[in-house]
């Protein structure tokens, strides 16, 4: 089903990657995707560089298989983070919300694989130009900081100008998404909101309650005013923040407000004044479990969808 180049440039065994979601993709969840089979992605989010040195001796000690860490671009400690990722041995890199390319010759220098989220056709090209290795293709459907053009629209467009491999994302956390990602041109997908609701997800149960209660009209865009777009399932805090946005309340006030609430959700569980962060997928997930049954269930979704599509059994509905 799938080709080879995901798996011979990393050397896992589904080029399924798990996003690099701060506060939520901790070495535990990582270790786990890895272990299935995927690439498990440690997030470092706002993290400090010494935190990100832990989670990554961490997942060393639960698996030898290959594994990626994201830097957040706009985190306050990304040359840190930047400088211990290399000191630290790390195989992959993903890098989201912003441009990477003043990073890339000191991550390749240190034999580092550079798969960057790109919004735009724009930016893969330039990227693909300065030696990228891959490219994660990320439409608005995604949870978190997004951009504006879906994944059914964005992907075709970058496969067609750029000639490394594609990894789709957002919208996708069942095998009918994951066939419909390869239709699209892609050569592996990138799952973030169906991951945090598994069993090795170090997320607050109310978090994960709140994903798996959402229905599909649930996620919403909150920060489009600040030029910082992030979806998050609707709650108090963002029917207070859209009333502040709505009443032109300045950018520094606005930030103020939003800074610490993904934590104040994930780690303490308040999803009323917290930032739930979730891609519109979440209406179709309806159940916590094992990373390795998540993988494994999507290979055989998929599997069953493309002999829907070769006009064999029909594809398989979520129960
Ligand atoms: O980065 C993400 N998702 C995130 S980061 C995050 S933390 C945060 N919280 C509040 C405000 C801002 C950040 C929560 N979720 N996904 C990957 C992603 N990257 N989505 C969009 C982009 C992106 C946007 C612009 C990548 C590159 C880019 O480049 C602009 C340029 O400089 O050309």
């Amino acid at each position: 089903m799938f080709d080879s180049r995901l798996k011979d440039l990393l050397g896992i065994k589904y080029p399924i990657f798990q996003g690099g979601m701060a506060w939520v993709a901790t070495s535990e969840l990582a270790a786990a995707v890895s272990e299935a089979g995927g690439l498990g992605i440690i997030a470092a989010g706002n993290a400090p560089g010494e935190y990100v040195r832990d989670e990554i001796r961490k997942l060393k000690e639960m698996t030898d298989k290959p594994f990626g860490v994201n830097i957040m671009l706009l985190s306050p400690f990304v040359e840190d983070v930047v400088n211990i990722i290399c000191e630290e041995g790390v195989p992959v890199v993903t890098t989201g919300a912003g441009n990477p390319g003043k990073f890339l010759q000191r991550l390749k220098n240190h034999n580092i694989k550079v798969i960057p989220v790109v919004p735009s056709v724009s930016l893969a090209k330039r990227l693909e130009k300065q030696g990228v290795d891959a490219l994660i293709v990320e439409g608005t459907e995604a949870g978190g900081h997004i951009g504006e053009i879906t994944t059914m629209a964005l992907v075709p467009q970058v496969c067609d100008a750029v000639s490394i491999p594609v990894i789709a994302a957002g919208g996708i956390a069942d095998g009918r998404g994951v066939v419909a990602a390869l239709a699209l041109g892609a050569n592996g997908v990138q799952l973030g909101t169906r991951f945090v609701c598994s069993t090795e997800a170090k997320v607050h149960q109310n978090y994960k309650d709140k994903l798996i209660n959402a229905k599909d009209r649930d996620a919403l865009v909150t920060g489009r005013s600040t030029g910082h777009p992030v979806r998050v399932i609707k709650n108090q805090f963002t029917r207070e923040f859209m009333e502040l946005e709505k009443a032109g309340t300045s950018l520094e006030d606005l930030e103020k407000m939003g800074s610490g609430r993904l934590r104040l959700a994930v780690v303490d569980g308040d999803v009323d004044k917290g930032s739930v962060m979730s891609g519109q997928i979440a209406g179709m997930i309806n159940d916590i479990k094992p990373c390795r049954e998540i993988i494994e269930q999507l290979i055989k979704q998929a599997k069953e969808a493309l002999g829907g599509l070769n006009g064999q059994e029909g594809g398989e509905r979520n129960e």
